[in-house]
């Protein structure tokens, strides 16, 4: 079948999603939609609806390669790719106008969700409590921020969350909504977490055993509030969670390049240093009191129900294409 080559401002997307010029993990997910939209809209291949199937997955594949460990990105990517398929439009104007529609729709399914749990979230936020967040999650902040508009009398440590220090982004937009935030190095979360009486952290990943992927440093935070009896909430939209899980897939961690930590004249002057850069770490549910979706406040253990629930059908094709023959054996 004839390749039709990627418009560029589709790998443009895709590497501001690899270098992370654009990142978090709903934000990636929403331009992987739009970038979707893009490539339908400057489609120039032949009048022909499964050649056009074919270039969506092209496009599909380059931006699912961008960065492997936020579940976000494939299923934003699956929610428009997936439905084409299913629907088999039967002409061009047709099959372009599904993929506009299936990107609108996911791009505002997920900026509503964020706000939806900012709704939920904040009702377990008090007046006085003292809340440590962790890297740049919209919609951890969306829940700080909405019990700070209902005049909640709030206060924020935000980790400075190296080696790319998004804590810096946080710490920002905290301030621009007049709320009273400190950043602290990521060393210091056990030596503050006297003075945290909650942890709020958003979600690149939800294992169906309710296992969340996070920033890296989210563990050892979960870590020291579980020893400080501090609560632990993670805000994650239900396209975090992810299908594959269900089936013992695992979640792959991202590595970035070391020099995102020490600059190139000292990997050419310690050449015998081995630097790694992992960008992600697990914590297990049993260091998390809830998770914060936008269909409500879940215990972590729950995350296989929401897995079902939203994406029932998707884990049976997943499952079909992986293991053809047992697939077809459980029909
Ligand atoms: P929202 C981010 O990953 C952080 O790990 C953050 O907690 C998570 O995505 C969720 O972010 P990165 O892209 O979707 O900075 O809540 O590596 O904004």
């Amino acid at each position: 079948m004839v390749k039709i080559k990627c418009p560029v401002e589709v790998l443009q997307i895709a590497n501001d999603i690899k270098t992370m010029k654009i990142r978090g993990a709903g934000r990636i997910a929403r331009a992987a939609a739009k970038a979707l939209k893009i490539a339908a809209e400057k489609y120039e291949g032949p009048d022909d609806v499964e050649v056009f199937i074919a270039y969506i997955d092209h496009a599909a594949k380059i931006l699912l390669e961008t960065r492997p460990t936020a579940v976000s990105l494939p299923n934003a990517i699956m929610y428009v790719t997936t439905r084409l398929r299913r629907k088999r439009p039967i002409n061009m104007a047709e099959a372009k106008a599904l993929v506009a529609k299936l990107s609108n729709e996911f791009i505002k399914y997920s900026l509503t969700a964020t706000e939806k749990i900012g709704i939920i979230g904040s009702r377990r936020i008090l007046s006085g409590d003292v809340v440590l967040t962790h890297c740049n999650s919209t919609a951890a902040l969306s829940v700080i921020i909405h019990a700070h508009k209902q005049e909640k009398d709030i206060k924020v440590y935000a980790t400075e969350t190296r080696p790319k220090f998004q804590g810096h982004i946080t710490a920002r937009i905290l301030l621009s909504e007049g709320i009273d935030v400190t950043l602290i190095p990521d060393s210091a979360v056990r030596y503050i977490m006297k003075k945290v009486n909650k942890v709020i952290v958003g979600a690149d990943t939800v294992a169906a055993n309710g296992a969340v992927v996070n920033k890296i440093g989210t563990s050892n935070i979960a870590l020291a509030a579980h020893e400080a009896r501090v609560r632990v909430f993670v805000a994650a939209e239900t396209y975090k969670f992810s299908p594959a899980t269900v089936i013992g897939e695992l979640v792959e961690i991202e590595e970035r390049d070391p020099r995102e930590m020490v600059d190139e004249k000292y990997l050419k002057e310690n050449s015998n240093v081995t630097v790694r850069n992992p960008a992600f770490d697990i914590t297990p549910p049993e260091y998390i009191d809830a998770i914060i979706t936008e269909e409500g406040l879940i215990p972590p253990q729950a995350a296989y129900l929401i897995l079902i629930e939203k994406f029932g059908w998707i884990i049976q094709d997943y499952f079909i294409s992986k293991y053809p023959s047992r697939g077809e054996d459980e029909e």
